[in-house]
């Protein structure tokens, strides 16, 4: 994909369009709005219209997340020849049709994980960015957090050496009352999936990542609460058509086994995305509640001295993206991240490259979701498409 050509040099310039307007809308519209402030060598964003549904709320988030235009006709923004980015943050039924309407539009495009509902959706995504030879970026955005980004880079240039285990949980608490309404998040035909592909595809993504591809898999799967009121407060109860939990027993194709945890219903766990890697050289442990921390052990250290160490990851010349923000040990939050991703991929864009994690990523995560549900069915092993 070539960038396009402005006065005779590469485009430094991005008009972006984004397509939500809710939490991922928030997060991205941060990222957007932050990255030339502490990135001044990426290229100039324009957060130029926001889309949603609701005219009253599209207006809201307008105006607070900074934006110049709001518009509840996603299709007409997707067609306008003045923007170059098309960004879908929205529920993930409406992900394909967005992205292959942008794709065929020419736009470049951000999608929120997980990429589709379905593997049949994903495919059709892929094919259509491939069709039109446009840049595309999947905001798994705990790649960029820097003691993850840290992590790779350690796996990388082998100082956990060859890896036996990735063990990984992602946990929430906020589905745990029966008094919470049917959200989009409980219904299968907005989400596709509940917490499998809501928060496993986080950790099958960090797992791809930092481990490489995954073979084969057993899963089971749970819904706890199986009713819910169709509104707040109402008596009118209807089905939730997901799951409340998963859990996973994977093989990667480079010897590693693992598992994978994924649950709304996990008292106190707020945001604890967490995993653990054991190599032949040593462990690397992470905790999202505790991002800028990463714990290494190696075998390497001196036998009266070792033990896992306590790495800040946000140390000047030392740490991913540290030089962007602020003297040591002085911390980042979870909204960097997404500038992260946002920064690289537009480095990406104006230089004609390509950038992690893209579509392939996503359709490559959506095999392990489908594999998985197919798994927690059948109650065999199954392997990865
Ligand atoms: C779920 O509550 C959620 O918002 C996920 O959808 C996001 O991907 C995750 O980053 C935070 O939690």
């Amino acid at each position: 994909m070539k960038p396009k050509e402005q006065a005779g040099k590469q485009q430094r310039t991005y008009r972006v369009a984004l397509l939500g307007t809710k939490f991922m809308g928030k997060a991205h519209s941060q990222a957007y709005r932050n990255v030339n402030m502490y990135f001044p060598d990426a290229p100039t964003v324009e957060r130029v219209v926001i889309c949603g549904r609701n005219p009253e709320e599209t207006e809201q988030a307008r105006s607070a997340f900074g934006w110049q235009e709001a518009s509840a006709d996603w299709r007409s923004v997707v067609a306008r020849d003045d923007i170059d980015i098309i960004d879908v943050s929205t529920p993930g039924n409406m992900h394909c049709e967005m992205v292959v309407a942008a794709a065929e539009a020419g736009k470049q495009i951000v999608c929120e994980k997980p990429l589709a509902n379905t593997l049949e959706e994903a495919e059709r995504m892929v094919a259509a960015v491939e069709a039109a030879g446009v840049s595309h970026l999947l905001m798994h955005n705990y790649r960029r957090v820097p003691a993850v980004a840290l992590a790779k880079r350690m796996v990388d240039d082998g100082r956990v050496g060859d890896i036996y285990h990735f063990r990984a949980r992602y946990l929430q608490d906020w589905a745990l009352s029966p008094e919470l309404e049917l959200v989009w998040r409980f219904d299968a035909r907005l989400a596709g999936s509940g917490a499998l592909g809501d928060l496993g595809a986080h950790v099958i993504d960090l797992g791809r990542y930092l481990c490489g591809e995954i073979s084969e898999l057993a899963a089971t799967s749970q819904t706890f609460i199986k009713r819910r009121p169709v509104a707040a407060g109402s008596s009118e109860m209807a089905d939730v058509t997901v799951d409340d939990a998963a859990a996973l027993c994977v093989r990667f194709e480079n010897g590693a086994i693992g598992t994978i945890e994924a649950s709304r219903f996990a008292p106190g766990r707020k945001n604890h995305n967490t995993f653990e890697i054991n190599g032949s050289k040593g462990s690397i442990t992470f905790d999202l509640e505790n991002l800028n921390i990463l714990r290494y052990y190696s075998v390497d250290d001196q036998p009266d001295a070792q033990g896992f160490h306590e790495i800040i990851a946000c140390s000047l010349g030392k740490h991913p993206y540290a030089d962007a923000w602020w003297f040591d040990g002085h911390l980042l939050g979870y909204e960097h991240s997404f500038t992260h991703m946002i920064h690289d991929w537009l480095q990406a864009l104006a230089s004609g490259t390509s950038t992690h994690p893209s579509f392939h990523d996503g359709l490559m995560n959506q095999k392990v979701l489908d594999a998985s549900s197919r798994a927690a069915e059948s109650r065999r092993w199954e392997r990865v498409g």
